[in-house]
């Protein structure tokens, strides 16, 4: 298995950290290949525990070199105090390699995030605030600063300065902010220039001549399929491609060189920030699996929205990504429950939608229809083979397997690296 993606199959923090840290102990690469310090991963080895952003999970695994690919988006300032962070707990960070075709996240572009979150009111996304969607929005429309433009700081003027022409008209005139300076924007990214010159590299060449010699990459994805801005419920979602297709944009390797695509996915459903979520519970069940399961954003500490499993989602997502398998998480949070609804069909206005709608404004009016499974009541967190769980916990298993379109390969029992069950 030499190139490996691991995708979120929901709406995120699906637990794709702990998937990417456990195998990373046998892989050589790991590339982040979208997004950017809106992520939030966790990663618990031992008593540690790590909430990583915008460098790659696999960081934290001696011998693997971690790779920000250039679909990435780079905030320098973050970039290096989680660098310095991680340096101080012991972390050797020293073989970080960053694309010179990722775009740097310049200052005005997190201003004019939040701002714009605020001027659209009851329209708006629900973004982390990091500048990501202006950034991107850069890209599309040519005006994006990228890091290999920092080594050229005559090029890297009149960049921004292109930019600024734009931005500071909205700044100033919709948003009644005060204009941006070309000067204060050059220093404050050339400030990080000299530090991260080593780690500049072509990370397209690095990936496909690592994988010529046999060596494993695995790619880990940001947010998640129904973030995706293309398959994701949009338009609220994150603005760059977090499914598995973004993994060969986003680094630069062909679609044949991928061998697995690894779908983690919950065994209920989360989502932070606005929009459709047809099986949210807005009651005291999901107080209980927000509570249980710690459902805070690792990024923003915001409190998710909690549902139940909604297999229509499982099988979109097995479909967009063409996922292999499916790494099911959080099996432990729904301990203690008598019975467990999953949702296998929408109902729209009456009519019954076995596949996700493509119209949003049905998937906005979907209602799940459920199935009810048996719950258990033992404590499943030590458990480490399949038949150490109780039986109506592995029939919930079985029972989503055949519902969710791929198989389960592993089941998480708790956040540590070794709360996990390997199947098959
Ligand atoms: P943005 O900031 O432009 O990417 O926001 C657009 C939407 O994407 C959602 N989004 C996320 N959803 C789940 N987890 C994310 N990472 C953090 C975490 C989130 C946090 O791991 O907990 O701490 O709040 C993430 N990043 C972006 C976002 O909520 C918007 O709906
Ligand atoms: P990511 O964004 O997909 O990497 O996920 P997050 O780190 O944002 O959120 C997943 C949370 O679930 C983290 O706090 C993990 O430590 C935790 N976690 C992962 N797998 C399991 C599991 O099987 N059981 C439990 N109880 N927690 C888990
Ligand atoms: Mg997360």
């Amino acid at each position: 298995m030499p190139a490996v993606v691991v995708v979120g199959a929901q709406w995120g923090d699906e637990g794709k950290g702990k998937a990417t840290d456990q195998l990373g102990s046998r892989v050589d690469y790991v590339v982040k290949f979208n997004g950017g310090n809106n992520a939030g991963h966790t990663v618990v080895i031992g008593d540690e525990k790590y909430a990583l952003h915008l460098l790659p999970s696999g960081i934290l695994s001696p011998g693997v070199t971690p790779v920000i690919g250039n679909g990435v988006v780079v905030d320098l300032e973050v970039l290096f105090s989680e660098l310095d962070h991680l340096e101080t707990r012991g972390v050797d960070t020293s073989r970080l390699l960053v694309s010179g075709s990722a775009h740097v996240i310049p200052p005005y572009n997190r201003t004019l995030d939040k701002v714009t979150e605020r001027f659209l009111g009851k329209r708006q996304i629900g973004t982390t605030g990091r500048g990501i969607g202006p950034t991107y929005a850069d890209k599309m429309n040519r005006v994006g600063v990228r890091i290999q433009d920092l080594y050229d700081e005559k090029i890297l003027r009149e960049k921004i300065e292109g930019a600024l022409e734009m931005k500071n008209q909205i700044l100033l005139k919709v948003y009644n902010r005060r204009a941006v300076t070309v000067d204060e924007t050059v220093d404050a990214l050339l400030a990080w220039a000299d530090r991260l010159q080593p780690m500049v590299a072509d990370c397209s060449l690095v990936l496909n001549s690592a994988l010529d010699r046999g060596e494993i990459v695995l790619f880990e994805a940001g947010q998640a399929t129904m973030l995706d801005v293309d398959h994701g419920t949009y338009p609220f979602v994150t603005s760059s491609s977090a499914t598995a297709a973004g993994a060969c944009t986003g680094s630069g390797i062909g679609p044949t060189r991928i061998d697995r695509v690894v779908g983690v996915i919950k065994a209920y459903t989360t989502r932070v920030g606005e929009g459709p979520f047809p099986t949210e519970l807005n009651d005291e069940m999901g107080e209980f699996l927000r509570k249980t399961g710690g459902e805070f954003g690792v990024t923003t500490g915001r409190s998710r929205r909690c549902g139940w499993y909604d297999a229509v989602i499982a099988r979109y997502s097995s479909r967009i990504n063409g996922l292999t398998d499916l790494v099911l998480t959080k099996l432990d949070v729904l301990t203690g429950l008598e019975k467990i609804p999953v949702c296998v069909a929408y109902d729209v206005d009456g009519v019954r939608y076995d596949e996700m709608p493509v119209d949003q404004s049905a998937f906005h009016h979907a209602t799940p229809i459920y199935e009810e499974l048996d719950g258990w009541y033992e404590d499943i967190s030590s458990a480490r083979t399949f038949e150490d769980l109780p039986v109506n916990a592995q029939r919930y298993v079985e029972h989503l397997e055949s519902i969710s379109g791929t198989r389960i390969s592993a089941v998480g029992v708790g956040p540590q690296r070794e709360a996990t069950i390997a199947r098959h």
